[in-house]
């Protein structure tokens, strides 16, 4: 099947899960301008980004069958691919307000719609609110119902820990860039994002096809988390450089004195001077000051653009050569699964 068709016919489960929770609004007596505000909620910030993570799901549950799925196999490995693109629409209505970010996935940020504001607070609740829900609908009755459960509470609670890191270390009022290192910047990016975008649609799937053997999950673990590593470091790099009309959204990362790759590599190569500009404008919530920040971004001693082209290099080459190494027959895994993954995102613009 085309990429094209494998998307489309991911997204006709949705209206299905839209129509299952604001079922379950109306026959609690909920008034219909609840009704319709949940249904809001839910086209808005749910289905309109790549999809990666949800396909993932069902990618990876095709892979380790090693065949076609039935029609009710398909829908369950869909249902969990939408429980993480709820999760995922949970964490960023609620980022976006953190990051106080202007524009998602080609919109406003949910928060800044007229007439929604604080309620978007209420709001990444109620989508985070929505996975148990379908999970307890749609798999209450399966072995493996614990094992999901615990999927998604204890990434949500490695991700909340990542996104703590990220926020204490980009105080507004108080711009320290000794605080910031690489060693920092992994441990942010790992617990922020690659457990939840990498490691959990892949555990979700393993778990669907029945893989029961617990080194299987730390051998997928220890891939999947220098997946997500890269990952992160992309969209650092792409809040700068990435073309706001292919990525959806405006790079904030510079204004809101995020401890990012570009800043991080940029203070590993700054002559004192560079360094002095740094100082005086990181994190300083005017655009002049970005400019100087990206200038010397630039430089050529600096070059980050040229430095990621590096860096991304290494870390695909890097990341084939672990999934070279997975053993198939002890494992139980498929190389197949990780190396979707990797294609999926090598070299992305959006
Ligand atoms: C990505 O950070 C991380 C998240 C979206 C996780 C948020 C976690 C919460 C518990 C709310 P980012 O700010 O770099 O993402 P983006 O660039 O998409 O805003
Ligand atoms: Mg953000
Ligand atoms: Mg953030
Ligand atoms: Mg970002």
């Amino acid at each position: 099947m085309s990429s094209a068709n494998r998307r489309e016919r991911f997204l006709s489960i949705f209206p299905q899960i839209v129509e299952e929770l604001t079922a379950y609004l109306k026959k609690e007596g909920m008034p219909k301008d609840a009704v319709e505000w949940y249904e809001r909620v839910l086209d808005h910030n749910t289905p309109g980004g790549k999809l990666n993570r949800g396909m993932s799901v069902v990618d990876t549950v095709e892979i380790l069958k090693g065949s076609d799925l039935t029609e009710e196999e398909y829908f369950k490995a869909a249902l969990l691919g939408w429980c993480i693109e709820l999760l995922q629409a949970y964490f960023l209505v609620a980022d976006d307000m953190m990051d106080q970010s202007i524009t998602r996935r080609g919109q406003p940020c949910w928060y800044r719609v007229p007439g929604v504001g604080n309620i978007a607070i209420n709001d990444a609740f109620l989508l985070e609110g929505a996975i148990y829900f379908l999970l307890k609908k749609h798999f209450r009755q399966e072995k493996y119902y614990v094992d999901l459960l615990e999927l998604f509470h204890d990434v949500t609670f490695q991700t909340e820990i990542g996104q703590l890191i990220d926020l204490i270390t980009a105080p507004e009022d108080n711009v320290d860039l000794s605080k910031f290192s690489l060693e920092k910047h992994h441990l942010i990016v790992v617990y922020k994002t690659a457990f939840y975008s990498f490691y959990l649609p892949v555990a979700l799937a393993m778990r669907m096809a029945g893989v029961t053997d617990e080194s299987a999950y730390t051998e997928a673990l220890n891939i999947l988390l220098p997946l997500g590593e890269y990952f992160q470091v992309q969209d650092d790099y792409l809040d700068c450089y990435g073309d706001e009309k292919v990525i959806g959204k405006i790079g904030t990362d510079i204004l809101d004195n995020k401890c990012s790759w570009n800043i991080n590599i940029a203070l590993q190569n700054a002559t004192p001077e560079q360094r002095q500009i740094l100082d005086e404008n990181y994190g300083r919530r005017d655009s002049a000051s970005e400019k100087k920040v990206k200038e010397i971004f630039a430089s050529s001693n600096i070059d980050i653009s040229g430095r990621f082209a590096k860096y991304e290099q290494e870390s695909y080459d890097k990341i084939i050569k672990m999934i070279e190494q997975v053993d198939e027959a002890k494992t139980g895994l498929k190389k197949q699964v990780f190396v979707s993954f990797l294609e999926k995102v090598y070299k992305r613009a959006k």
